[in-house]
C-alpha cells in the first residue's frame, strides 16, 4: 500500500502542495491504489458548497467490509484482527483472527437478513465494548443497513430520541454490560426507551452479564441461538459510493442531537488513509484506541481505519481506573501495544495519580501516542510526552470532528516536529483556512481566526439525517463557500495550527474579545487547581464579565478560599492581563462533561446567567448530578 505515506518534512510539503493544486488527482490515486472496488468511479468529486451538496467517487461500487475483511484473508487470515481485553483483568483476552472475523460478521449478517433487515434500513446498536459490537457494526455494513451506534452509557430518553429520529427497525443490545466495578442494565434501558419507539420491530440480545432480564414475546430474541443456525459465509451487498454507511449522533449546541450521516466510499478512503499516516502504522503493530465505539473516534480508529489496513486493533471493555489506575499501562505492557490513542481528559485524570502506576509497567513497545477530543493543555501534554512517550514516542495531537469523519490536522510521526498544545499541520488533502469577522480569509502566519476548510475531503459528513437545512445552516452559511468547523485556531510563525476551542467560547468584556481557553490555561497552572471552565455573564458596566467554575486537586484543602480567589486573579492578571480577571469564582466538585471529556459550557453559561429554565439537550452528560450541585452553589 502506498497512500502517499510521507517520510520526511520535505516530502510532506511536496505532497501537500500537490494535493492542493490537484486534489482530484491526489484522491483518485489514493482510492485507486489501496482498495477493492466492484466498479471504479466516473468522476472523483462533485460539490456545491452553497447547497452543502458533496459527492465523492461518483458511480463507484464498493462494500467497505470486503475491504476491512475479505481482501485480507489470503495473506492475513490467521492474523489477529480484534484483540479483546475484557473489563475484568482476570477474564482472558480474546484474539479474533481475520478468518474468525469473517465468519462472525457473516453469521451476524445472515441473521440480520433473516430477520428482515434490508439495505437502507436503520439498525440501532446499543452494546458495551465487546466483540459483538464490532460484529454488529460490520454486519450492518455488509448488508447495506445503516448502523446507528448509541453509546451504552446514555439514558432511555436519549436512546429513544435517537431511535425515533432515524426510525430504526431493530435494536441490538445485551443483557448488560460491565464498566469497572459496576454493571449496567442495558436491556432494562432499552425496554424503557422502546415504550416510545413505534418503528422498532425487533430486538436482538447478546448475553454478556447473565443478568435476569425481561424478554418481550414477539419482539425480543437471544442472538446466540440465531447465530448458531447461521452460515459462516456471506455475500456482501454492492453499495454505491454515496449510499449511507452510518448515522452517528452528536450533541448540538441547542435543541436535539444531530444525526451526522456518513456515506460509503469517501469515508472508507479517508479513514484508511488517515489511520495509516497518523499512526505510522506498520504490519505487525498492535494498535490501541481507548475511545468508545459510540463515538466517532471509535468508528474511525478502532474499527474502520485499522481493519481497512489489516491491522490488529485492541478492543477494551473497561475503564482507566479499574481495578486500579495502572490499568492502561498494564494493558500496554501485556499486549506490547505500539500505538496508543486516548483523550486529554483521561490523560489529566491519570496524571493526577501516583507515579508508581505508570512506572511499574514496561511501556517500551510504544512508538506513537495520540490525543483527541479537546485541546490538550501544556501540563498534560508534557506529562504524556515525558511519562508515557518517554520523550521518544511522538505525541500526535489530532484535531477533527464527528463531521469530518477522520483526522484533519495532526503531526505525522517522525516527520512533523511536535510542539506542545499544537495540532500542527493539515494532512495532505486537507485545506484549512482562518477567517476574520468580516468573513475574509486571513493570509500569512501569526494570526488567529475561525477555522474553516475550503475544499471538500472524502470523509466529510454529507448531511444531518432528515434535516439538510440544519446541515447547511450550521456548517456552510457562516462563511459562504466554506465548511465552518465552529472552532477557533491560531497559526504560528511556521504555519502550525493550535486549536483554541469553540468560537462561541469567546466573551466580550468591556469591548475586549477574550477567548476563555487561555484564561483557563492560566488558572490551571495554579498548583491547587485541577480544572476550570470560564463563561461570560451579563454585566451592567462591562457588557459581560467572567465567571469561573473551578475544581481543586484536593477538594476542601483550602481553608481560606478568599486567599485562593485572590491568588488566582493575581495569576490571571500577570499572565493575561487585569481585563481577564474573574468577577465570580465558584469552587465545584466537578464540571458537567460529555463522555469524551468536553465540558458542556452551555449549561454553565445558563447557570452563570441565573437562567435555570432550559439546559437544552443534556442526554449526553456523563455526570448529570453535578448540575444540581452547581446550581445550588451559584455565586451571586
Ligand atoms: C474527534 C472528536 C469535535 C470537537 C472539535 C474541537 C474538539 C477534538 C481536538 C479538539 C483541540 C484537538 N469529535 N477537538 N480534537 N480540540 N484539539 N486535538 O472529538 O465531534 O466529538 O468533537 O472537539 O472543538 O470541534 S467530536
Amino acid at each position: 500500500m502506498s497512500y502517499y505515506q510521507v517520510q520526511s518534512l520535505e516530502q510532506y510539503f511536496k505532497h501537500y502542495n500537490k494535493s492542493i493544486r490537484e486534489p482530484r488527482k491526489f484522491w483518485d490515486k489514493i482510492a485507486d491504489e489501496n482498495f477493492t472496488w466492484y466498479q471504479k468511479w466516473d468522476k472523483v468529486v462533485e460539490f456545491d458548497m452553497q447547497e452543502a451538496d458533496i459527492k465523492w467517487f461518483i458511480n463507484a461500487k464498493v462494500n467497505i467490509t470486503k475491504n476491512c475483511i475479505d481482501r485480507h484473508l489470503a495473506r492475513r487470515g490467521e492474523k489477529t484482527a480484534i484483540l479483546f481485553e475484557p473489563n475484568n483483568p482476570g477474564e482472558e483476552a480474546r484474539h479474533i483472527s481475520y478468518n474468525e472475523l469473517y465468519a462472525e460478521v457473516s453469521k451476524m449478517a445472515n441473521v440480520l437478513r433473516d430477520q428482515g433487515i434490508k439495505k437502507g434500513d436503520r439498525v440501532c446498536i446499543y452494546l458495551p465494548m465487546i466483540p459483538e459490537l464490532a460484529f454488529a457494526v460490520l454486519a450492518c455494513a455488509r448488508i447495506g443497513a445503516i448502523h446507528s451506534v448509541v453509546f451504552a452509557g446514555f439514558s432511555a430518553s436519549a436512546v429513544a430520541a435517537r431511535i425515533n429520529d432515524s426510525e430504526c427497525k431493530m435494536v441490538i443490545t445485551s443483557d448488560g454490560g460491565y464498566r469497572g466495578s459496576k454493571t449496567i442494565d442495558l436491556k432494562g434501558i432499552v425496554d424503557e426507551a422502546l415504550k416510545n419507539c413505534p418503528s422498532v420491530e425487533k430486538v436482538l440480545v447478546v448475553k454478556r452479564t447473565n443478568a435476569n432480564i425481561n424478554m418481550k414475546e414477539g419482539r425480543d430474541q437471544w442472538l446466540q441461538p440465531l447465530l448458531d443456525e447461521a452460515m459462516a459465509n456471506s455475500v456482501a451487498e454492492i453499495m454505491d459510493a454515496e449510499d449511507p454507511l452510518f448515522i452517528l449522533y452528536t450533541s448540538g449546541s441547542t435543541g436535539k442531537p444531530k444525526g451526522m450521516l456518513h456515506t460509503t466510499a469517501g469515508y472508507m478512503v479517508y479513514s484508511a488513509y488517515t489511520f495509516k499516516n497518523i499512526f505510522a502504522y506498520e504490519e505487525n503493530d498492535i494498535y490501541w484506541c481507548t475511545a468508545d465505539i459510540g463515538w466517532i473516534t471509535g468508528h474511525s480508529y478502532i474499527l474502520y481505519g485499522p481493519l481497512l489496513n489489516g491491522a490488529t486493533t485492541v478492543l477494551f471493555e473497561g475503564v482507566p481506573s479499574y481495578p486500579d489506575f495502572g490499568r492502561f499501562w498494564e494493558v500496554i505492557d501485556k499486549h506490547k501495544v505500539t500505538q496508543f490513542y486516548t483523550a486529554p481528559t483521561a490523560i489529566r485524570s491519570l496524571a493526577k495519580q501516583d507515579w508508581k502506576w505508570v512506572d511499574g509497567h514496561d511501556l517500551s513497545s510504544l512508538k506513537v501516542i495520540g490525543s483527541v477530543g479537546e485541546p490538550i493543555n501544556e501540563e498534560a501534554w508534557h506529562w504524556y510526552n515525558d511519562h508515557v512517550g518517554k520523550k521518544k514516542s511522538p505525541v500526535v495531537d489530532t484535531w477533527w470532528q464527528t463531521e469530518t469523519g477522520g483526522i484533519m490536522i495532526s503531526p505525522i510521526p517522525f516527520v512533523t516536529p511536535t510542539k506542545p498544545t499544537y495540532a500542527t499541520l493539515p494532512l495532505p488533502g486537507v485545506q484549512p483556512v482562518l477567517m476574520d469577522e468580516l468573513r475574509n480569509e486571513i493570509e500569512g502566519n501569526q494570526v488567529v481566526g475561525s477555522l474553516c476548510i475550503k475544499f471538500p475531503w472524502p470523509g466529510i459528513a454529507r448531511t444531518i439525517w432528515g434535516d439538510h437545512q440544519r446541515f447547511k445552516d450550521t456548517y456552510f452559511s457562516t462563511f459562504p463557500g466554506k465548511y465552518f468547523t465552529g472552532d477557533g485556531a491560531l497559526r504560528d510563525e511556521v504555519g502550525y495550527y493550535r486549536i483554541t476551542g469553540r468560537v462561541d467560547d469567546v466573551v466580550i468584556v468591556s469591548g475586549h474579545n477574550l477567548g476563555t481557553a487561555p484564561i483557563e490555561d492560566a488558572i490551571n497552572e495554579h498548583p491547587s487547581v485541577a480544572e476550570s471552565a470560564i463563561v461570560g455573564f451579563p454585566h451592567d458596566v462591562k457588557g459581560n464579565a467572567l465567571y469561573g467554575f473551578i475544581t481543586l486537586k484536593e477538594a476542601g484543602s483550602w481553608r481560606n478560599q478568599d486567599n485562593l480567589v485572590k491568588e488566582i486573579n493575581e495569576h490571571i492578571s500577570s499572565h493575561i492581563g487585569p481585563i481577564a480577571k474573574l468577577d465570580k469564582i465558584q469552587f465545584v466538585s466537578g464540571l458537567p462533561k460529555t463522555r469524551s471529556g468536553k465540558i458542556m459550557r452551555r449549561i454553565l453559561r445558563k447557570i452563570a446567567e441565573g437562567d435555570f429554565s432550559n439546559f437544552g439537550d443534556t442526554s449526553t452528560l456523563l455526570n448529570p448530578e453535578i448540575v444540581e450541585e452547581i446550581k445550588n452553589g451559584k455565586v451571586e
